[in-house]
């Protein structure tokens, strides 16, 4: 049997995570090994496994999770300061959980460019 994906277990409620919003398209839960004092994770319910395999319906659902990074931005304390929203496609960029999620992070000063 194939391991059930961990993020729709979490979006389905059948993992614990600390959600801080849900609505009908998407959830986002604090990053289990935060990267920075804000560190959320904004995934769509419906199981997308990488940014390749994104079609062009999904462009709606693709403009809300960053609509909600926004929100969440606000809400979390970190739109004035600035943020990072980031997809990591692939294994060179270092996605290792094959469902997307937008990763939102802030409270702390950021480098560029991420090695
Ligand atoms: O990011 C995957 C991210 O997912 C990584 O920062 C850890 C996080 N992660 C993995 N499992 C969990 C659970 N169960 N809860 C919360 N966060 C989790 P990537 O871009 O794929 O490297």
């Amino acid at each position: 049997m194939t391991k059930p994906c961990i993020f729709c277990e979490i979006a389905a409620g059948r993992m614990n995570a600390e959600i801080v919003h849900e609505d009908e398209h998407v959830v986002a839960f604090r990053d289990i090994h935060p990267q920075a004092p804000v560190h959320v994770l904004i995934i769509p319910r419906k199981h997308i496994s990488s940014m390749l395999e994104i079609a062009p319906e999904d462009a709606e659902l693709l403009g809300h999770m960053h609509l909600t990074a926004r929100k969440l931005a606000r809400d979390l304390g970190i739109a004035e300061g600035g943020y990072r929203s980031i997809f990591n496609c692939g294994t060179d960029a270092g996605q290792t959980v094959w469902h997307i999620h937008l990763h939102l992070m802030g409270g702390r000063s950021m480098g560029w460019p991420p090695w």
